[in-house]
């Protein structure tokens, strides 16, 4: 564009984008892989929003070689006239910040969301960027550089007989430097999308390296999701699924009731997962609870005058909910919670009634699921024996239980200061006590392999010797009566050997939070500590060993050495006390993964599969954690002499 022909909303809209380009955080949340996950999500969005409007059924997604990416949909391509503001649509959209809900008439719109930063901000951040439109037999071709800048006027190229709108573009090296996409997080995403969107065709081309392509396609849509989070498990009864609409709230909900003790419940609102729950989730619960109440004294199961609580009505269930509805409003510390009072009504009309329904045509499922709700009842009876049991053995003189014998306390009393190290087997356990920092660090040695949490009946988890001196020690009890604020440790670290072995005891330990004290996990409490593989020394001895975590580690720190020895450590029995702190306790050069879940669904379908009834599955999930690469974006501090 010449210079004479800027007008004031020219420079208007490059002030806009200015400011997204000093602030990106503001807009994308981050200029890490998130961020970057972001861009291409926020042009998804908008292709899935012409599939919200049945608009367009197939969508690609690529990610090319050199850090482009494109998406293309099917669709009626981005409008081509002049917007009353006098500029084309598509350079509208391009260049204003939020000009995406104005020119719509799509009343459910995932874009206008809570992603919903617009198509600008996404050209702001990009090297380069172009939209392709194929519209009413004719073809057109808009491009954009360096944040945002317009290279040239709307051209038409042509005639076509292809409906539809491609972007293409590459998000800066100046904000994203050289950060590739993780192919796994995008997949996740688009299948994730499609399970939403039922008959909704995604294709998926991964055009670097050595290539990869997958089609995400779903009949059955919810249903099928259902099913693939409960992948492995053992189920009560088929997934049922129903929807209703309530005034302007289209509801739509898949269940399946499992032999897991947990409950999910997976809330979407136009595509977008409300993590943090809000009305809608509310609305299922409550139905949820008084239908099945109400069926159960019909029937004369439940004999007591007391309700079966919720909680334990729902053990076992698995719920996705997918919401349809105009004016979305997000709350919440993420904005991922549905601030829409309406909706809380509306899912329990839609689910009332069709629960009812199912419950009624199904007698024999109804009998099960109110007996298993009567023996959660009793877990959680037993649960809060837990906790009367402990706070007995906290008041006493310490004179109490096989607990004492075990635990070697820190002097510490400040939840935020202490760490509790979790040690595999009594030899290591007896190293890490000599070696540890003796005011914030105690140590708990477990002897031999605790049970499978995912497989086991409460009763007989909470009776485990082991789990029993975790829960005692770490002091907030067992879902569902547990309590981040009477947590005695803020840092739980799990310490066991680099095989195979070690590995499977890091797996039950995490399938016992992930049950039984799971606002660990998700609050970032419980981490993993990374004992070195490989000692290398002069052999001499003289000079201080140097530790290394991988087998590259190791060879590039032996070419430096004349003479070295190098010893692979099989065992943490096989360091001393010193070693052990210096390499792996030692808050100022130790190395920790934070375990953490940000997928819930992937998280559950995970745990699973892995503590499911498949021996297989499990242990080539050990076998391929027992490698925990460096790539891992979790290391909180790294340094090695
Ligand atoms: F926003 C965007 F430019 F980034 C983008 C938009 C990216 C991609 C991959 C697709 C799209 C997009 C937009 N696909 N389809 C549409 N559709 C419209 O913008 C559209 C078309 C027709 C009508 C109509 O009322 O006739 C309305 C709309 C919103």
């Amino acid at each position: 564009m010449a210079i004479a022909s800027y007008t004031e909303e020219d420079i208007r809209v490059l002030e806009g984008l200015e400011a997204v380009r000093k602030r990106p955080g503001m807009y994308i949340g981050s200029t890490g892989i998130r961020g970057l996950h972001h861009l291409l999500q926020e042009i998804v969005d908008n292709a899935i929003d012409e599939a919200l409007a049945g608009a367009c059924t197939e969508i690609t997604v690529r990610l090319e070689k050199e850090r482009v990416l494109s998406v293309r949909d099917n669709g009626r391509g981005i409008p081509v006239g002049v917007h009353e503001t006098g500029i084309p649509t598509p350079q509208l959209v391009f260049t204003r910040l939020h000009a995406g809900g104005k020119f719509s008439t799509a009343s459910y719109k995932v874009s206008g969301g809570l992603h919903g930063v617009g198509a600008a901000v996404v050209n702001a951040l990009s090297q380069w960027l172009e939209v392709e439109i194929c519209r009413d037999g004719r073809r057109y071709r808009q491009r954009f550089r360096e944040g945002g800048g317009i290279d040239g006027p709307l051209e038409e190229l042509g005639r076509t007989r292809k409906r539809g709108s491609t972007v293409r573009f590459l998000p800066d090296r100046e904000i994203f430097g050289d950060l590739e996409l993780s192919y796994r997080m995008v997949a996740d995403r688009l299948r994730e999308l499609c399970f939403l969107n039922a008959g909704l065709t995604i294709h998926l081309e991964d055009l670097r390296g050595e290539g990869r392509k997958e089609t995400f396609r779903f009949q059955e849509g919810l249903t099928e999701f259902v099913a693939y989070l409960n992948t492995g498990k053992r189920t009560v009864h088929p997934v049922h699924s129903f929807s209703g609409k309530s005034g302007t709230i289209f509801v739509e909900v898949a269940f399946q009731y499992s032999d897991a003790y947990s409950e999910s419940l997976l809330s979407f609102v136009n595509c977008i997962n409300t993590v943090e729950g809000g009305y809608h989730e509310t609305g299922f619960r409550s139905a949820l609870t008084r239908v099945m109440n109400e069926y159960a004294r019909k029937l004369g199961v439940w004999r007591k005058k007391e309700n079966l609580a919720g909680e334990d009505l729902r053990e076992g269930l698995l719920a996705i909910l997918s919401l349809r509805m105009p004016e979305t409003e997000f709350e919440g510390q993420t904005k991922m919670k549905l601030g829409n009072t309406e909706a809380r009504a509306a899912v329990e009309a839609v689910t009332s009634a069709h629960m009812t329904a199912f419950l009624e045509e199904n007698p024999d499922v109804a009998r099960k699921l109110l007996a298993r709700a009567t023996s959660a009842r009793q877990a959680r009876e037993a649960a809060r024996k837990v906790r009367e049991a402990s706070r007995k053995s906290k008041s006493g003189t310490g004179a109490n239980t096989s607990l004492n014998g075990k635990l070697t306390r820190c002097s510490s009393r400040k939840p935020v200061d202490c760490e509790l190290f979790i040690v595999e087997g009594d030899s290591a356990g007896g190293n890490a006590k000599q070696g540890r920092d003796r005011r914030t660090q105690a140590i708990l040695p477990l002897r031999g392999k605790p049970p499978n949490a995912q497989r086991t009946a409460v009763k007989k988890l909470l009776s485990n010797k082991e789990f029993s001196a975790v829960i005692q020690t770490i002091g907030g009890g067992v879902h569902p009566d547990f309590s981040l604020r009477r947590c005695r440790y803020h840092k739980i670290i799990l310490l066991a050997d680099a095989d195979e072995d070690g590995a499977h005891i890091r797996c039950l330990l995490l399938t016992f939070f992930y049950r039984f004290m799971r606002p660990l996990l998700l609050g970032g409490y419980i981490y993993i500590a990374r004992p070195p593989l490989y000692k290398i020394a002069s052999r001499k001895g003289r000079s201080k060993p140097t530790y290394a975590w991988t087998r590259q580690e190791m060879e590039a720190i032996a070419r430096r050495y004349r003479n070295p020895t190098i010893q692979r450590y099989k065992g943490l029995g096989e360091m001393n006390s010193t070693q052990l702190w210096e390499t792996t306790m030692n808050p100022e050069t130790r190395s920790l993964l934070q375990v953490t879940i940000n997928d819930t669904a992937a998280a559950e379908r995970q745990v699973s599969i892995l503590m499911g009834d498949e021996p297989a599955a499990r242990r080539q999930f050990i076998v391929e954690t027992i490698d925990f690469g460096l790539e891992d974006d979790e290391i909180l501090s790294l340094s090695r002499s």
